[in-house]
Order: structure tokens, then C-alpha cells, then sequence
């Protein structure tokens, strides 16, 4: 049978389930092309939670679910991490309705305000259209860890890396740009403003369908050139290099979170889009910016309501007496692990529903086991292509209980299942050679329309950084990227601290960081591919959070991981 990967990765592989439950890469999948990646083929390896119990101690689900219902009464909290991305995992939260929601993301909804800004709509760019492209810009995103399936779609193009990481792709790159981080705003700058001197921008494209282009030239060109060089760390002779590179050219910009992990997250995406736009390279074959795409746009969202909004980068747990976690690990991913599990602690009583035993499950009260993706009904809308990802139901078990079925347990009056994903599934879909394809992808994004009010491009011409020079010159930027065998914190993670090899220290070593507020010791890997004022942790490290801040994004309300930089205090 065919199902999807629930993970929250760009690729949403489509699956071929044997009767032993061995999953593999559908072959004539034209994303998945007969390969998954690390987790879903060593998936049933990882061990899950099988039992529901209270304070360690083995309880049954009716018994769980009758605790749920009587601590809901009072002043609860519910937070829905991204384990599984399948539309019935938004279920849940309607028996939630009363109490507080937590919204927001600790993930791409900086980047995504910013896009929308400028666009009216985030829409995906995928494999289908890069292919199409001579040329390919990876900026901010590790392809080979992140987004595998997106390899194929660049064969025999010329590659631009825009990275302070020298990852696997930088090596076969045609052009790496070694920026410093938190520097693509001005980079983006630079190549406007000379871009512009050297009449590159398409006339046509920026009067017909941009709106406040003049504005923008007149911004970019007025910001000295050095101070652009200088906070991106990128000189006027690569900038050149890079737009000979793709002058004339079919291009695609394949964006990632790195750009975006700062307090002006939104800018920085909107400055790129505005550089692209300029040069006239959207709603066209092959020319087109890609990011994390809002994957339900278009789409009914018969589980959308109002409901009291709190922030999920910054909430606090201990104002709770109930809270509720879904399919997340905040205490490891979520900033300021020390804030975070100061707040569960204060919390009267914490619930985590989810498969694996982790951080959060280890600071819970209850602990309700969730059933697996091939266990329940669910559909996938990817934020990486076209591509919808049917979800049936393919095996059964006793163990754990679905989003639905516990939403229903609750006391909530719903349709059937089918139902709710029919409605989902039929409400923009159309088919390409046989497969369900979301109808928005029927044309190139944009070609039509930009989703504004004005129906036009809207360049930016603001933004706001208060890093000062002393913010740039001092300690280092402590880098969070994806892990090739976890995704996030589930499945296996890595446990050291990158350091460059110029701070001479050995491996193994232990080394203590701290932001200025608080500290951790980490043990050290030595790792060339680092800048020397940088250091790595990979999401799912066991400390990746200990030292990154308590605040949000300017807009979008998004965590902003790397906004501290950290200084070394012992080794
Ligand atoms: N194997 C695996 N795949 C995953 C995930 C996983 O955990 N593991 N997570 C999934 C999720 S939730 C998401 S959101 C996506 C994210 O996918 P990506 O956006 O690809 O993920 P990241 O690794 O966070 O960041 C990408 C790159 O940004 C670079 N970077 C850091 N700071 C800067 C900067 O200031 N400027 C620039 N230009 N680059 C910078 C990093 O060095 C890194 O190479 O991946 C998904 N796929
Ligand atoms: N330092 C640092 N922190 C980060 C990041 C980073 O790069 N660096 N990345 C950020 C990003 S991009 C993201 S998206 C977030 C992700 O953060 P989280 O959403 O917390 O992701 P995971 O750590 O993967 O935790 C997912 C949980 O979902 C559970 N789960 C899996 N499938 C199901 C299911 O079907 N039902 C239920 N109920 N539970 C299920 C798993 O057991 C696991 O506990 O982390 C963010 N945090
Ligand atoms: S995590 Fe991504 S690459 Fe891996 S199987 Fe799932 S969709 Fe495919
Ligand atoms: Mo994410």
C-alpha cells in the first residue's frame, strides 16, 4: 500500500508499505524517485512509548483521558509541536478551544511574514520548477540534510551557495559565498544596489507588476557600500562574480532558515524576494525564490477558530495549571531550555502526547502514547511541492490512541474522519499525470498574480537591526542546523558542540559557553567547515537550546535562534 511521510521535512516522500510493514521510497514518485532518507528507513527501530502512565506508574487510556478531562476545566495550555505534519493533527486543538492556544512557530514564520509582505502568499518552489532553471542559488539551506530530494532537480546546473557553513554542497558549488550569519540583508542590498548600476533589473517585470520600486533603489542606494560589505562579510568582487553568474539566466533561489534566525528575520526574506524581483525572476519556467511554503494554502481549514492566542517561542508554562503537549519537545527545542523548564516545573500538571520518550515526556505528569502514521486515517500537504500525500490507515494495534479518536474521547462532536479529509483533500485539488496535485501549482506561482492587495510585487524599502559594532566584533555565533540522522529531536541525535579549528582546542575536550545570562559546558569536535567566528550545534543536541533567547521575531512570531552571540568562559 502507499502512504506519506509525516515528518516535517520538505520532501513528504510518498511510501510503499509491505504486508511486513517495511517501508520504501515509491519509485514512480516524481519527488520521492525510490529513496527515503535515514528516519523512515530505520523507522521501526526507534523504540516508542507504549503505555500511558501517571507519574511512572502504568495507567490505562480510558483512565488517562478521564485525568485529561477533569484537568481541562482549569486554566489550560495547549502547544503542538511539529512531530507529525499530517491535517488531522490539528484535530486536537478544538477540544482546547476554551484554554489558551500556543501559535506562532519555533521554526520559519519570520522568513514566511516577510514573503508575504512582499508576495500576498507563500507558495511553494519545487523540484518540478528548479529543474527547469540554469541556475540554482542555496542560500541559507543544507539541501543534502535537508531537502535530499531536491538533489536530482539540480544535475548539470551551475550552483551558487550562500552559506557560513561550508556544507557537502559548497564543495561541489561553482560559487561559494561565505557570508558572515546575520549578514544576507546586506548582502541582498549589495546585489540590488549593483545590479542596478549595472542595468540589470527588468523594466517591464518592475513597472507592470512591482509596486515601490523606486522607493527601494533609493533605499539600497543609499546605504554605503562598505557598511554592506562589511556586515555581510562579502566583498564587491564576489557580488560581481555571482551576478555575472546568473545575468540573463533562468534562476532559482532555494532559501532555508538560516537566513532568518534573527529579530528581523521577515526583512531579510523580503530583501531577497525584492533582489529577485528586481531582476524580474518570478511567475516565469525555472525563476522562482523557494522556502518553507505555507503548504495549507488554498485549502479548507475546517479546524480553524478563534481561540486566545499566546506565543509559542516565548510562552510561559508556569502561568498554567494545565498544559497539554502535542507531538513536540519543547524542553529540548524549544529557545531557553533554562525559562522552559522553570515553567513546567511551576506548572500544576503537564501532559505529552506523543511516540517517543524524550525531554518533555521525562518533565510530564501524564504521559499518553500517540499511535503512529500508518495507524490512522490523515492526508499531507507539503510545504516543499505540489504533491498532496495520501495517508491512509495501513496497520492496527493497541497501543496509543489517534489525534482524532482522543479529540472524540474528549467530548467533542465531530464528523467522521473521511470526512474531514475528504473536505481538505477536494477544496483545492486537481490532478497532474494522475496524481493529486494542489490546484494553486496549475500554473508557475505568480505568473498570474502576486496574492497582495495591489495584486502587485511590493518591494521593501525599511528594516530595522540593532546589532551594534561591538555586537559584531565580540564572541561568536552559535550556529543551529539540521542533523542528517534526526529530525529535530526524534530519532538519533548528535551530541557536540562544533568548534572552528583555529581556537586550537582538542576533541572531546569540554568547553564552557555563555550568553550573559546563562551558561553550559559542551564537549568540543573540532570542524573545518566552520568560520572562525562561529560555532555549531545541531538541532536534537541535548543542550541546543540552553543558550539561545527568550524573545521573538520583530514579526511573524517566530523563535530566532541565533540572535545571541556567545562568549567562551572556561576550557
Ligand atoms: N535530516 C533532517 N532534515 C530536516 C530536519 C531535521 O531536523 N533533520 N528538519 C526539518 C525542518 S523542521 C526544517 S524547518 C527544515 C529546515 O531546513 P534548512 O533551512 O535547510 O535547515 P537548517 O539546517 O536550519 O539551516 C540551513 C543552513 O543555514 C545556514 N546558516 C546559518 N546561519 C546563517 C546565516 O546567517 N546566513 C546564511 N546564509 N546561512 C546561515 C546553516 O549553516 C545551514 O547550512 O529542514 C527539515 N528537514
Ligand atoms: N536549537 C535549535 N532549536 C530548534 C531548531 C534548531 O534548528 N535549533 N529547529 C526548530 C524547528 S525548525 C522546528 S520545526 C522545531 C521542532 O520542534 P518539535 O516540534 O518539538 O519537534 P521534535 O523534536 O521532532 O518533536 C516531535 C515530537 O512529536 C512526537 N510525534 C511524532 N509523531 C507523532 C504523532 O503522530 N502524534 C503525536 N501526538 N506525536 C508525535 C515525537 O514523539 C516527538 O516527541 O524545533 C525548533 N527548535
Ligand atoms: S523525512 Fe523527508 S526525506 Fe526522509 S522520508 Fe520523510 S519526507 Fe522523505
Ligand atoms: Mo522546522
Amino acid at each position: 500500500m502507499l502512504t506519506t511521510c509525516p515528518l516535517d521535512c520538505f520532501d513528504s516522500c510518498s511510501i510503499e508499505v509491505d504486508e511486513k510493514l517495511k517501508l520504501k521510497g515509491e519509485k514512480s514518485h516524481p519527488i520521492t524517485q525510490g529513496y527515503l532518507c535515514h528516519h523512515m528507513n530505520n523507522f521501526h527501530k526507534f523504540a516508542r512509548i507504549e503505555k500511558s502512565t501517571l507519574h511512572g506508574k502504568e495507567i490505562s487510556i480510558d483512565e488517562a483521558i478521564d485525568i485529561v478531562k477533569q484537568k481541562m476545566q482549569e486554566k489550560t495550555l495547549y502547544f503542538k509541536g511539529s512531530g507529525n505534519l499530517g491535517v488531522m493533527q490539528g484535530i486536537t486543538k478544538i477540544a482546547f478551544k476554551d484554554g489558551d492556544i500556543a501559535k506562532g512557530s519555533l521554526c520559519e514564520s519570520a522568513g514566511a511574514y516577510g514573503i508575504e509582505e512582499g508576495r500576498g502568499a507563500n507558495l511553494t518552489w519545487s523540484p518540478v520548477q528548479v529543474e527547469k532553471s540554469e541556475v540554482v542559488v542555496i542560500w541559507g539551506r543544507n539541501l543534502s540534510v535537508t531537502n535530499s530530494h531536491m538533489l536530482p532537480a539540480l544535475k548539470g546546473k551551475t550552483i551558487i551557495v550562500i552559506d557560513p557553513y561550508k556544507t557537502d554542497f559548497t564543495k561541489r558549488a561553482d560559487l561559494h559565498i561565505n557570508i558572515k550569519p546575520r549578514g544576507d540583508i546586506y548582502l541582498a542590498m549589495l546585489l540590488s544596489r549593483m545590479a542596478y548600476m549595472e542595468e540589470m533589473e527588468d523594466e517591464e517585470f518592475v513597472e507592470q507588476r512591482g509596486k515601490n520600486f523606486d522607493y527601494f533603489i533609493d533605499f539600497v542606494n543609499s546605504k554605503p557600500v562598505v557598511m554592506l560589505e562589511n556586515r555581510s562579510g562579502v566583498c564587491m568582487l564576489e557580488v560581481d562574480k555571482m551576478l555575472c553568474m546568473i545575468k540573463g539566466k533562468k534562476v532559482s533561489f532555494l532559501v532555508g532558515l538560516g537566513v532568518q534566525k534573527y529579530t528581523f528575520g521577515h526583512s531579510v526574506l523580503r530583501a531577497i524576494d525584492s533582489f529577485v524581483a528586481m531582476l524580474g525572476l518570478f511567475g516565469k519556467d525555472g525563476c522562482g525564490v523557494g522556502y518553507i511554503s505555507n503548504s495549507s494554502f488554498g485549502f479548507a481549514s475546517p479546524f480553524s477558530m478563534k481561540t486566545n492566542r499566546v506565543y509559542k517561542p516565548i510562552v510561559d508554562f508556569g502561568a498554567y495549571d494545565f498544559v497539554f503537549i502535542q507531538g513536540g519537545n519543547p524542553v529540548n527545542q524549544m529557545p531557553c531550555t533554562p525559562k522552559v523548564k522553570e515553567g513546567l516545573k511551576k506548572a500544576k500538571f503537564v501532559v505529552y502526547f506523543g511516540l517517543h520518550v524524550n525531554e518533555t515526556s521525562k518533565m510530564a505528569d501524564l504521559i499518553i502514547p500517540a499511535k503512529t502514521f500508518l495507524e490512522k486515517d490523515d492526508l499531507k500537504l507539503s510545504y516543499g511541492h505540489e504533491y498532496l500525500g495520501e495517508m491512509p490507515k495501513i496497520s492496527d494495534t493497541d497501543i496509543g490512541i489517534s489525534e482524532y479518536d482522543l479529540c472524540k474521547r474528549l467530548g467533542v462532536e465531530l464528523r467522521s474522519e473521511k470526512e474531514y479529509i475528504k473536505e481538505i483533500r477536494d477544496s483545492n485539488t486537481t490532478k497532474r499525470d494522475g496524481r493529486l496535485i494542489s490546484k494553486t501549482y496549475e500554473n508557475v506561482p505568480y505568473e498570474k498574480e502576486f496574492y497582495t492587495d495591489s495584486g502587485k510585487f511590493e518591494f521593501f524599502d525599511d528594516f530595522y537591526d540593532d546589532f551594534t559594532q561591538e555586537d559584531l566584533d565580540e564572541g561568536f555565533y552559535l550556529l543551529s542546523a539540521k542533523y542528517n540522522k534526526s529530525l529535530n529531536s526524534q530519532f538519533k541525535t548528535e551530541q557536540y558542540l562544533h568548534v572552528p579549528i583555529s581556537l586550537g582546542l582538542k576533541d572531546e575536550q569540554r568547553l564552557t559557553l555563555t550568553n550573559g545570562t546563562y551558561e553550559c559546558e559542551y564537549i568540543v569536535k573540532n570542524d573545518e567547515n566552520l568560520r572562525d567566528d562561529c560555532m555549531l550545534l545541531h538541532s536534537g543536541h541535548k543542550d541546543a537550546n540552553m543558550l539561545t533567547p527568550h524573545i521573538m521575531s520583530e514579526e511573524g512570531k517566530c523563535a530566532i535562534y541565533q540572535e545571541l552571540k556567545c562568549q567562551i568562559v572556561s576550557s
